[in-house]
């Protein structure tokens, strides 16, 4: 129960995060071993696991196979509630704070109490800020919700603040899985600026390069799939140097 002590902690001594994302919906489990073995060998602190579309139970025999392989934390990112199995260690009770869907503000959350109540997972309340990306996103299709445009930025940083306010453990700012444009530097900064709990964020990362600005403008914990899946000398590029 103390994934979210060590983000803080971490957070505290300027110590930079990275979540590497497995979507069960487009990774071979018979390629588990293999994957995690480069993530255990990167820079990577963090497994999360989830995607917008998942069949049912194939999140729980995923995360039990990484687990096999990994002493990092695994943290859910669910989409759905199909996708909470309490073999995890911790996972985002995500509310997507730009939408206007109740489903996705608390419905869901709702339907998930008797479930969560048969695991011990840690529970981190999290705002889930999806933010336009140039091209429409799972998330955006999934929750039948708008992003916020990236120019607004004073409504991103009010939303983010109301998320804290409401007693969000967390802020996501989300471009959406595979988005063409990551966040700017400008949008990372002002909503960092603005918070006094931890950033993260995701979406459209990748390279070193990208991750890095990311972290220099204010990133906390940055999230990276679509370059793992598809690169393997991204994990080249992010191995540890010892
Ligand atoms: C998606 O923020 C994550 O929810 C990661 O996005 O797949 O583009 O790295 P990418």
């Amino acid at each position: 129960q103390d994934t979210y002590q060590n983000i803080i902690k971490s957070v505290s001594v300027k110590e930079k995060l990275l979540a590497v994302l497995i979507d069960p919906d487009k990774f071979l489990v018979e390629n588990t071993s293999a994957f995690i073995n480069k993530v255990n060998a990167s820079i990577a602190t963090h497994v999360f696991v989830g995607g917008s579309t998942v069949d049912d139970f194939v999140t729980d025999t995923l995360v039990a196979e990484i687990k096999k392989h990994t002493a990092l934390p695994i943290v859910l990112f669910p989409g759905d509630i199909t996708q909470i199995t309490g073999k995890a260690d911790a996972i985002l009770f995500l509310s997507l704070l730009s939408g206007r869907n109740p489903d996705y503000l608390i419905g869901k959350h709702v339907q998930a109490i008797s479930k969560l109540d048969k695991t011990k997972l840690e529970i981190i309340s999290t705002g889930y800020i999806l933010i336009e990306s140039g091209k429409k996103t799972a998330v955006q299709r999934v929750t039948k919700t708008n992003p916020i445009s990236r120019d607004n930025v004073q409504h991103i940083i009010n939303t983010a603040k109301a998320g804290q306010l409401l007693g969000m453990k967390l802020i996501y700012l989300e471009a959406g899985s595979g988005a063409e444009q990551a966040l700017t530097g400008e949008i990372i900064q002002s909503v960092k600026e603005a918070l006094s709990i931890p950033l993260i964020v995701g979406g459209g990362i990748r390279s070193k390069v990208q991750l890095e600005q990311a972290y220099k403008a204010g990133a906390d914990l940055v999230v990276i799939g679509t370059a793992f899946e598809s690169d393997d000398l991204f994990f080249e590029d992010l191995k540890m140097i010892n």
